[in-house]
């Protein structure tokens, strides 16, 4: 008797056990492009099209090696647009009562198939640590800090190590990473691959059936198969990795990547492999000279912090989705759909992820993030936004991401202080400000920079959760040196620009 076993859209790699332990002869592989997956929150269009295509091109390597696959198109009549009656169709159809699924990216889903007969989940084995072992590592301490769970990923996998001990004696070049942007950066060309009919296919359907969800979706330069990924990383690697170091939190208008791999849409949808990105990297660093800090900084990056938002991800679900530590209840203001506004970092950074459905880290943690933050909007609003609009947001990666580390709605359980910023941040990691309708150095008036105001409003407003805070002391201890005066000006012109948030014209 065979078995189903069905492929999702971010699971397209040929090393899961759902794949390598299956039966030509026997066993029917499932994938089906449905409207319950692809309107959960509104995705952006190229996530849609990027996934789509590169499902179908999946399926095509699935057949061509040999295996039978059942391939459910979006416009196919029979479509019941649930992965749960498709299922349960082709069950019926092919007379196969028994489903391996390979444990899904969200929780949702995960409910879903618990709550069918005969479904077995089999374990993701392309993550580096699994649900069990962060539950473990996480049993009993006080506090879950990265640094920790990534130096016992190094020593269990072996990364970066020389004779047990972390490559060039330190664990972490952070402190290398944080240059910012400077006149006279070049940047190599980034790939772009050619669009065959499949893709071509598939922007048609995106187009018609999705016209109104955000983005854009020309022009379309993602990879869409493993052969076309590693294309993607042996570019990054050869040609950026070793600038990767120390601009990784500089932003620069006209440049959407900076030095960033753009590899995260490929790993989460399983045409990369977390292992061999770091590897590639690591021999980057032993064999063609790519500088420490910048191969320690994009390792920390996928075998550190990749890592454990996914581990704290499953630890704390399904609470976690709730957490709203910082009672924030603003709506999320239209601007981060539209990108019309006048702060013109916030605008460069929603025009970067409506064009491309990307944008860098420190434009999603310090700009969009910082900015909700201090705005103090609502975190399921902000999630459900970041779980749209990025080709590689998934819940297990992206809810942490943005409760955790950009919104602080967790208490604190991921970052120990809250990544708030106000305009001299944001001016000295960029080339925004000169550019924008606001002045960076003004803290009050009309065209005082929002981020101003708002940060010393959050300071304020948070004053007996952070005063404690030793990684924040000095910030209030400015804001007494302040005086009341200053204070109260500074708390009135906080609540002018939410004002003109709430009215569309901040
Ligand atoms: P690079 O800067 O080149 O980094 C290399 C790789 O490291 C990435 O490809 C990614 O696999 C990994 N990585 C780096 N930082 C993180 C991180 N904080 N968490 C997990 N992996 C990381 N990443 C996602 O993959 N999906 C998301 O939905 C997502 N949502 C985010 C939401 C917020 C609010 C924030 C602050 C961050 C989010 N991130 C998310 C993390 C990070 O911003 C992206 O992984 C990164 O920008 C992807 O671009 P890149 O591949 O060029 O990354
Ligand atoms: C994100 C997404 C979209 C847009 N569409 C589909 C789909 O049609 N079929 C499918 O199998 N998966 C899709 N996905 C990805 C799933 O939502 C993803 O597996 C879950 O988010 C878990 O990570
Ligand atoms: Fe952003 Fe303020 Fe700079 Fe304008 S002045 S770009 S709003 S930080």
């Amino acid at each position: 008797m065979g078995t189903l076993r069905l492929v999702l859209a971010d699971q397209l790699s040929a090393r899961l056990d759902i794949r390598t332990r299956a039966d030509k002869e026997t066993d029917v592989f499932l994938m089906a492009e449905v409207a319950e997956e692809a309107s959960y929150v509104r995705h952006h269009v190229k996530k849609i099209a990027f996934l789509f295509s590169a499902m179908r091109h999946y399926a095509e390597a699935l057949q061509q090696a040999g295996y039978r696959v059942r391939y459910v198109r979006f416009d196919d009549p029979e479509n019941t647009h649930s992965l749960k009656r498709e299922i349960d169709r082709a069950r019926t159809e092919l007379k196969l009562s028994a489903v391996h699924v390979t444990e899904p990216g969200e929780w949702r889903l995960k409910e879903v198939f618990a709550a069918m007969d005969d479904v077995t989940l089999l374990e993701d084995n392309r993550f580096l640590c699994s649900p069990q072992w962060f539950s473990r590592w996480a049993e009993g301490r006080k506090q879950l800090r990265m640094e920790y769970f990534y130096r016992e990923m190094r020593r269990a996998h072996d990364i970066l190590m020389d004779d047990g001990k972390p490559c060039g004696g330190e664990w972490n070049y952070d402190a290398e990473n944080r240059s910012p942007p400077r006149d006279g950066l070049v940047f190599p060309r980034r790939l772009s691959f050619r669009k065959d009919s499949i893709t071509r296919d598939v922007l048609y359907l995106v187009a018609k059936v999705f016209p109104d969800n955000p983005g854009q979706l020309e022009p379309f330069h993602f990879a869409v198969t493993r052969s076309q990924a590693l294309k993607e990383l042996d570019h990054f690697v050869a040609h950026i990795l070793p600038q990767f170091g120390p601009w990784q939190d500089a932003m620069l208008g006209r440049e959407p990547y900076m030095y960033h791999s753009l590899l995260s849409s490929y790993i989460n949808a399983g045409l990369l492999y977390p292992l061999e990105v770091c590897l590639a990297a690591e021999r980057a660093y032993r064999e063609d000279g790519a500088p420490l800090n910048a191969v320690e900084g994009f390792i920390r990056q996928v075998l550190g912090w990749r890592e454990y938002v996914r581990g704290l991800y499953w630890h704390f679900m399904p609470d976690y989705v709730a957490m709203n530590a910082l009672d924030a209840h603003e709506d999320l203001p239209w601007f981060y759909w539209s990108g019309d506004t006048q702060m013109n970092c916030v605008r460069t950074a929603v025009a970067h992820t409506l064009e491309h459905a990307y944008s860098h880290h420190i434009q999603r943690l310090m700009i969009t993030g910082n900015f909700a933050l201090l705005a103090g909007v609502d975190p399921k609003q902000v999630h459900e936004w970041y779980l749209a609009v990025y080709a590689d947001a998934y819940e297990w990666v992206e809810l942490p991401n943005t409760l955790g580390m950009a919104l602080h709605a967790d208490g604190g359980i991921m970052a120990s202080k809250p990544y708030a910023a106000s305009g001299a941040y944001i001016n000295r990691m960029s080339d925004y400000c000169k550019d924008c309708h606001y002045k960076v150095e003004m803290p009050v008036g009309e065209k005082s920079c929002p981020f101003n105001a708002l940060y010393w409003d959050f300071i304020a407003r948070h004053e007996e959760r952070f005063r404690k805070n030793p990684r924040l002391s000095y910030v209030y201890a400015n804001w007494t040196r302040m005086g009341d005066d200053k204070q109260k000006a500074l708390r009135a012109q906080a609540q002018a620009h939410l004002q003109a948030m709430r009215e569309g014209h901040l």
